[in-house]
């Protein structure tokens, strides 16, 4: 009887693959996992139930007088052992993880600072700065000294001045100059540009300590100093250092998907956040010595792929073919033809390491934030890159020799232009000759633009993988809003085909009219995680230049992370908020509706100046909210009429034509 419902159990809990995922890469893979006995996320969220009380963050686990459990039916009902409320709680429980999500950005943004300083000393010399137009650019932009200048002395000033983004403990942080001055103006007002992210983040921990604050709006304060202290700092750090040393992206034709992989050649991935070991990983690769060791034992020659995130900026940087996102992982090597892997941080499924063990790839880690227990570790050090990805490479060619399993690669690959950066779209709409962003504000203001929307963020197997991203971006475009990307959603819509020119038809009318004349995709690229800083910067661009307003919280543009899963994006969606923006959020929202906290996040906010939260699964549902949105604000712009005649041509050219 006890077998009998432990089979019953089993069946239910058997994975639906179509139900799980709407790539079909993925799928397929899924299936090979299934015949071979491997286990996926998959596989595991599909016998795991989500913990209820976790979800609606009802439990506080601050102290060990508890942990203490609300009942989310009836939040008010009762209280926690120190008499901490569902709003206490929940609060607390929200900032901790944009205290988490934050310090995982501005630590990564960190360590891009670093390997700028020692570039810049000298003391390491296998990298370079490759961007001194950038370089010379943002230091301007921050107020350093350029003209006439050596590029060393320029580049020591930007170093002292952006470590502040850190270490400072008074004052505004440098990025806080990017900022429109109406939006800086309510975060001075609500006292929350962020000081240094160091200090924020740790004021955001002792905080939520029991016994500390105890008000949900002042905890929400400093969420959001925080969070701003992730985008407008840490993160916008990592992005701006990473491009003047590695190159800013332009558009580039590259491929997605597991198709990418090549049975013949030793196939090379490279999974996480850092554009550093990536970028060695691109030498090694192409080391005529290394190559001529994979011809020998019998390759084609050596493959490099990339993944989730760091896959994102080589392929917007270099159009690094990229394998699949964050969902895609574990599937990725169920082919087989992954030699080996390399990881750094963020993102990485210690599920990978039994995966990996199963197809005999060879898994290693590489930064010493980040080891998994039964997992080879190769230390990667940046004044000695080569070292670490060069053994990479030799274990992935000692791997192709003994192959001893079938390889079976999905024959899917989705061709697309990738590598927009917020540079670029002055160039893209207005040319060399006058270059900026007064076109987009044209295009938007005369309607053929309905607004602007980032659709970003990670895929949770909690919902079916892509298939939220997919159909929101389609509503989003085909009402002719301009969607921006960034991270596993950008990889989402390119497997979907959208990252090409020709899926402007899927656009609408007005929007379709502007990619046709441009020549570029409704869908725009900007890179990793970190990178949404791009869109932070496009934002205050668009202010600058005119015609939308003075603040952020004035433009015709909304937020969205369908599928959300990691604590980054909780931070970025509240940074995201605190600069103006509307954020909608899928899969779940870790707060119990008719709160006060709730009601704070999802309204007050706004009233006081700033963005606020959205939340539903649905994605028509999702596109309908920040389409209202957009509306609302071009309604507030006064520039709703230009809109409207021009659906009204259209009307009378048909009641012409019918006539
Ligand atoms: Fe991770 Fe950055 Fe999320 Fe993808 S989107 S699952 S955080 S890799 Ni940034």
């Amino acid at each position: 009887m006890e077998k009998e419902i432990k089979d019953k159990e089993k069946a239910e809990l058997k994975l639906n693959i179509r139900e799980a995922t709407s790539c079909d890469a993925t799928a397929m893979m899924l299936r090979k996992a299934e015949r071979d006995g491997v286990e996926t996320a998959f596989h595991r969220a599909a016998s795991m139930k989500a913990c209820p009380i976790g979800a609606d963050s009802a439990c506080c686990k601050h102290c060990s007088m508890g942990p203490c459990r609300l009942n989310s039916r009836d939040p008010y009902g009762k209280v926690g052992v120190c008499g901490a409320t569902i709003d206490t709680i929940q609060a607390r429980n929200f900032a901790r993880m944009v205290a988490s999500g934050a310090a995982a950005h501005t630590d990564h943004g960190m360590s891009m600072l670093d390997l700028f300083r020692e570039v810049v000393t000298g003391h390491i010399k296998d990298y370079e700065i490759k961007d001194t137009f950038k370089l010379e650019e943002v230091a301007r932009e921050i107020g350093i000294e350029v003209d006439g200048r050596e590029t060393k002395d320029i580049a020591e000033d930007l170093y002292k001045e952006l470590e502040r983004t850190y270490t400072q403990v008074e004052g505004e942080i440098p990025f806080a100059k990017r900022v429109p001055q109406k939006t800086l103006e309510t975060w001075r007002k609500h006292g929350v540009v962020p000081r240094g992210a160091m200090r924020e983040i740790m004021e955001l921990m002792h905080r939520t300590h029991m016994g500390v604050d105890q008000h949900y709006e002042n905890i929400t304060q400093q969420c959001s100093r925080t969070a701003l202290a992730d985008g407008w700092g840490g993160s916008m750090v990592a992005t701006e250092i990473s491009d003047i040393l590695f190159g800013t992206p332009t558009p580039v034709r590259a491929d997605v998907n597991m198709g990418c992989l090549k049975e013949d050649q030793v196939n090379v991935i490279i999974h996480g956040h850092e554009p550093n070991l990536f970028e060695s990983m691109l030498d090694s690769v192409n080391d005529p010595s290394l190559i001529q060791a994979a011809k020998d034992a019998g390759a084609e020659g050596i493959n490099l792929v990339g993944m989730c995130c760091s896959g994102a900026e080589m392929i917007s940087r270099h159009g690094i073919p990229h394998a699949g996102n964050f969902m895609s992982t574990e599937a990725i090597l169920v082919t087989g033809a992954v030699d080996a892997m390399g990881v750094d941080v963020q993102c990485i499924k210690q599920g990978l390491g039994k995966v990996a063990a199963c197809y005999g790839t060879k898994l290693f880690t590489t930064n010493p934030r980040c080891r998994i227990e039964g997992v080879e570790h190769i230390q990667f050090h940046e004044d000695r890159a080569r070292e670490c990805t060069d053994a990479i490479v030799e274990n992935a060619i000692v791997r192709f020799k003994n192959r001893s399993m079938p390889v079976e690669i999905p024959n899917i690959r989705n061709v697309g232009i990738h590598g927009f950066s917020h540079e670029y779209i002055n160039y893209m709409l207005g040319g060399t000759f006058r270059a900026s962003y007064t076109p987009l504000n044209d295009n938007i203001i005369n309607g053929r633009i309905r607004g602007v929307a980032g659709v970003v963020g990670c895929t949770n197997p909690r919902v079916r993988q892509d298939w939220v991203h997919v159909e929101l971006v389609k509503e989003l475009i085909k009402n002719d809003v301009l969607v921006v990307q960034t991270g596993c959603s950008q990889i989402a819509l390119a497997k979907a085909g959208l990252y090409t020119p020709e899926a402007a038809h899927l656009a609408g009318p007005g929007l379709s009219e502007v990619c046709e004349t441009v020549g570029m995709p409704p869908v725009l690229g900007f890179g990793s995680c970190v990178d949404n800083s791009r869109i932070l910067i496009a934002c205050a661009e668009m202010v600058r230049v005119g015609g939308l307003g003075e603040s952020i919280a004035d433009l015709p543009v909304a937020g969205a992370a369908p599928e959300w899963m990691s604590e980054k994006a909780i931070s970025i969606g509240h940074y995201f908020v605190a600069s103006g923006v509307f954020t909608v959020f899928g899969v779940t929202y870790p707060i119990i509706e008719e709160t006060k906290f709730h009601k704070l996040l999802f309204e007050g906010l706004e009233g006081m100046g700033f963005g606020k939260w959205g939340f539903t699964r649905d994605p028509y549902e999702m596109a309908r909210m920040m389409i209202d949105h957009i509306d609302k604000k071009r309604k507030a712009l006064g520039i709703d009429k230009a809109r409207e005649r021009v659906l009204m041509d259209m009307a009378d050219r048909q009641k012409l034509e019918a006539a």
